[in-house]
């Protein structure tokens, strides 16, 4: 069973799943039934865990198709284009485009999200404390959204319907105008009603705003804790980071032995209370809201609220692979689970 896994999981992370007794079901039927895989033992046994019926052992996700690699997606923060105003301030500039797009979550689960600029999450936006930030959003679904950013602004750029800009309809456009204030971590997502759809169809992104003289040089990496409910009924079948299940026990994220590493940690998860975020064999500082330069933390597990986000900072002493997970079990069998290569 596990050496039919390999193609999907990779032997190292087959290897790690066999270890801590965690599998995904070898066939369909196997998942409609909720029986564990055969040859676990039975310290193991889950009983009737509600393994995603669609997950297709030996299958990994057409990448290509989604138009998004969830590799790609950890390092891509986006600046956007800048210029300098007469006032001597920069003028940072994006533009995003609302669109519905198929995309595959699992190997073949298939979720029908609704997206900016063509991915999920949508772009990590990036900008520096004081600047001056317009989004110019332009919505080519068939259904209404907006783009409501976390952050200090005036109630008119809040992206609420009903209220200044308001809903855009689709075929419309508007621009959103503020501070980028204050620094550390946040989240845009579209704030339509009904919210939870909205927010669970994908419509959320990343977004950074750097203190004035940045933070020390690190390998950065933008983690989006999200999930997908595939059967709309209201609870999730597929959980992740960066949107595709088990992507990082396929392709583990490289890092270098002792080099900083800081992740920009977000949850948007819908219809579960908490998420949570554990790294195996390490423990990282952590910067909740990322809107102090100060740790108020040493740990090696976090808890986040949906909304909530933060920064960790760890350094990895030895070589190997290293876990990282939701500590919620559920979550972790059902694809929010990944491993860093430290090389
Ligand atoms: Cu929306």
């Amino acid at each position: 069973m596990l050496a039919a896994l390999a193609p999907a999981l990779g032997a190292g992370a087959v290897a790690k799943l066999g270890g801590v007794g965690l599998a995904v079901p070898a066939s369909a039927q196997e998942a409609h039934e909720h029986t564990m895989p055969a040859g676990q033992p039975a310290a193991h046994d889950h009983g009737d865990v509600p393994f995603h019926p669609g997950f297709k052992a030996g299958a990994t996700v057409d990448h290509r198709a989604n138009g998004f690699h969830p590799t790609e997606l950890l390092r891509d923060f986006d600046h956007g284009r800048t210029r300098r105003l007469a006032s001597g301030r920069v003028l940072r500039e994006w533009e995003l485009v609302a669109r519905d797009h198929e995309i595959e979550v699992a190997p073949g689960v298939k979720f029908p999200a609704w997206a900016y600029n063509g991915r999920v999450p949508g772009p990590a936006l990036r900008a520096r404390e004081g600047e001056r930030l317009r989004i110019r959003f332009g919505n080519g679904s068939a259904h209404p959204h907006t783009i409501h950013f976390h952050g200090i602004h005036p109630a008119a750029m809040d992206g609420l319907p009903g209220v200044g800009l308001g809903i855009v309809e689709p075929g419309k456009s508007v621009t959103y105008e503020f501070d980028a204030d204050p620094f550390g971590l946040h989240l845009y997502h579209c704030h339509v009603t009904p919210l939870a759809e909205h927010i669970a169809r994908g419509m959320y992104g990343g977004f950074v705003i750097d203190p004035k003289d940045g933070r020390p040089a690190a390998d950065e990496l933008m983690m989006v804790m999200n999930g997908f409910d595939t059967n709309f009924d209201l609870s999730n079948e597929v959980y992740a980071v960066n949107t595709v299940g088990f992507a990082y026990m396929n392709d583990p994220i490289r890092v270098r032995r002792d080099e900083l590493v800081r992740i920009y940690l977000v949850n948007v998860l819908e219809f579960d209370p908490v998420n949570s975020f554990h790294v195996h064999a390490n423990f990282f500082h952590y910067f909740p809201t990322g809107t102090s330069l100060e740790p108020v933390e040493l740990t090696d597990t976090v808890m986040q609220c949906q909304g909530q986000r933060g920064i960790l900072e760890l350094r990895f002493p030895y070589k190997g692979q290293y876990m990282f997970h939701a500590h919620q079990s559920e979550f972790t069998q059902l694809g929010w689970m990944g491993l860093f290569e430290v090389e």
